[in-house]
């Protein structure tokens, strides 16, 4: 079976837009994974510990056979390979893989929390997700419309339309 996720990608750190146009061919190249919708490229401003660059913000939309948690294994590999450093919690990074959504499943294990706990605070992922699905209901039954307008787009442009970005 095939199911609709949405994956939020982020990285400050080493040529972000690159990381980030290099890591969407990664993914939809990866087994189970198949790349279903692009968000436009954007440049937001940092939210987290102070002095770290601008981050560059996208979604995308895959079709996937994998469970949640072998998406997670997977999205884990992609950073992994892009020389990801954990470090401080909401520190730079090259590379961020959120699993925002697994279809309209609700998840709560202890590496795994979908909905993303923070997606419907941030508006570098509430509008991209817009380009990308408009009419998307969230689970539980709210309006991804209603949260993204609520929003506003402080701190965020956009720097390249449409996929691929370069
Ligand atoms: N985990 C649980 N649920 C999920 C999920 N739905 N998707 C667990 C992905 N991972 C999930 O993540 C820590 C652990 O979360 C993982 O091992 C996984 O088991 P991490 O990526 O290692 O750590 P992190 O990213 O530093 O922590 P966190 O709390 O996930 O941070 P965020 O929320 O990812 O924030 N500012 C701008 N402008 N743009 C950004 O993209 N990103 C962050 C990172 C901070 N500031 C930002 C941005
Ligand atoms: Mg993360």
């Amino acid at each position: 079976m095939r199911t609709r996720a949405y994956i939020a990608l982020g990285s400050n750190l080493e040529q972000p837009e690159l990381q980030l146009q290099r890591a969407v061919d990664e993914i939809d190249s990866f087994p189970g994974i198949t790349l279903a919708g692009c968000s436009k490229l954007y440049q937001s401003d940092p939210v987290g510990p102070p002095g770290q660059p601008d981050y560059c913000n996208a979604v995308i939309a895959v079709d996937t056979t994998l469970t949640p948690i072998a998406l997670l294994d997977a999205m884990q590999r992609v950073e992994n390979d892009h020389g990801r450093v954990r470090s401080e919690r909401w520190g730079p990074r090259t590379l961020d893989l959120d699993i925002l959504l697994y279809g309209n499943e609700v998840v709560e294990s202890e590496r795994l929390t979908i909905p993303h706990y923070q997606m419907h605070l941030r508006n570098f992922v509430l509008l991209p997700l817009m380009d990308i699905s408009p009419d998307l209901m969230l689970p539980g039954g709210m309006q991804l419309r209603k949260l993204a307008e609520k929003m506003g787009q402080d701190g965020l442009s956009v720097i390249a339309e449409q996929y691929p970005w370069f």
